[in-house]
């Protein structure tokens, strides 16, 4: 099949009627910044379908403004930590932190293709993402970077960024629990039990204190400065700022918080790495490895030379795409999720930023590796960086999006292994 149609056909399949899975079995509910890509790759064949994305996403909004990561529309057994476990008290039921505020950034590309008809859709989504912009710049980037309380709200989950983080948290009383996760993908490519205790550690003390924000980012057992979000949320205000001046809001509020974010970028620089670099907020140390959130730097303007340098030096030594760590490094692992695999919706999230600095050899270079990846092993959650070996759950909603909107650009009625 076209690979086109096969994209196509696997957000109609994952669509449960204006929310989409990231895939069946694995992730059976909504994601925060999966649905913003499902929005994006919508938005090239049924725009109205993408507004939807973006309505649902945020009428689970919370009172503070937070829009939480998971949002579990219907129970589903399949997967762990479940509703029960997250009791949050939200109707319906959420989970209690959130995710990579991709959303705006992903609304400006979507009423880009429609700024006439989509004016109106857009004008009611504003001012949610205005009220969530604000918790993130009152709540979460106290310390100046975008903090973190759990390594989930990173969205890049077992990325060694956190390992230095994670040994602070005791995970040794959780109780026992089942997951599910590997009943669905290979163990080795999962993040591992002494880590998942301790995300379940997390949990347990976010419900301990009533999902209490400001006490968890006080007292909680775990807090460290994310780049990757730090440069999304940084990109994400500039966005706000002109959809909110494309319908005539005053968006003094959001410069402000764009500059205060913007200024805040040295604390996590890590002048012995030369590279931006996770910091745990509790006593300040740099994690000490490059990670996938330090390239996000690209897509804030925020490159620097000395990152270029860590940027070919990684990329260069895979074939397919960015890994998310670095192949260098011990803890580098080709397969096991954010220790080393090619993300074919980050890779598209930093090109973003190579076409907006005129950089369009570089988004060719990972368009075309991101492109051949699919083709070759099909819409896979990510890849093998060195052989394109699919990995995690298959048909998955951001790989078909960002096919359609970037990857397959280029490549026209490919036919390939999806
Ligand atoms: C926990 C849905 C999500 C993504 C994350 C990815 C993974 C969940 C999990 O799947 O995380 O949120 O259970 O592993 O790391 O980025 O949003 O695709």
């Amino acid at each position: 099949m076209d690979l086109n149609e096969r994209a196509r056909q696997i957000l109609r399949q994952n669509d449960k009627g204006g929310y989409t899975l990231p895939t069946h079995g694995l992730y059976p509910y909504q994601w925060n910044w999966d649905s913003a890509f499902a929005a994006w790759g919508f938005a090239t064949f049924d725009i109205p379908r993408a507004w939807d994305e973006f309505d649902t996403l945020l009428a689970s909004q919370w009172e503070t403004g937070m829009v939480p990561h998971i949002i579990f529309h219907e129970p589903d057994p399949s997967y762990f930590p479940g509703p029960d476990v997250w009791s949050t008290g939200q109707s319906p039921a959420t989970s209690g932190i959130s995710q990579p505020p991709v959303a705006a950034t992903m609304a400006r590309l979507v009423w880009e293709l429609d700024k006439e008809a989509g004016r109106e859709r857009l004008a009611a989504i504003y001012p949610k993402l205005v009220a969530w912009h604000r918790w993130w710049h009152e709540v979460r980037c106290v310390y100046g970077p975008a903090a973190i309380i759990h390594p989930w709200e990173s969205g890049r989950d077992n990325c060694p960024d956190w390992d230095i983080g994670m040994q602070g948290v005791d995970g040794s009383k959780v109780g026992s629990y089942t997951r599910r996760d590997t009943g669905h993908v290979d163990p080795a490519m999962r993040p591992r039990k002494e880590q998942y205790d301790r995300y379940i550690a997390m949990v347990q003390f976010g419900v301990s204190v009533g999902w209490d924000q400001k006490r968890i980012v006080s007292e909680g057992p775990f807090l460290m400065a994310d780049p990757g979000i730090t440069f999304i949320l940084l990109r994400a205000h500039e966005d706000l700022i002109v959809l909110g001046r494309a319908l005539g809001e005053d968006t003094g509020e959001i410069v402000a918080w764009a500059e205060t974010l913007r200024a805040a970028l040295p604390e996590i620089w890590n002048p012995a790495l030369g590279a931006y670099d996770a910091r745990n907020l509790r006593d300040g140390a740099f994690a000490g490895v490059l990670g996938s959130g330090a390239l996000l730097a690209y897509l804030a303007d925020a490159g620097t030379p000395a990152l270029d340098a860590h940027l070919m030096r990684v990329w260069d030594a895979v074939t397919y795409g960015i890994p998310s760590a670095d192949p260098q490094a011990d803890i580098f692992d080709a397969r096991r999720y954010w220790r080393g695999p090619s993300w074919p919706f980050l890779n598209a999230l930093i090109a973003v930023g190579f076409r907006d600095m005129g950089r369009h050899d570089l988004d060719a270079r990972l368009r075309r590796e991101t492109a051949e990846a699919i083709a070759k092993g099909g819409f896979a959650e990510y890849f093998d960086p060195h052989d394109a070996t699919p990995c995690g759950g298959s048909d998955f909603t951001w790989t078909a999006a960002i096919w359609l909107t970037w990857a397959g650009r280029d490549a026209r009625e490919v036919r390939g292994a999806a």
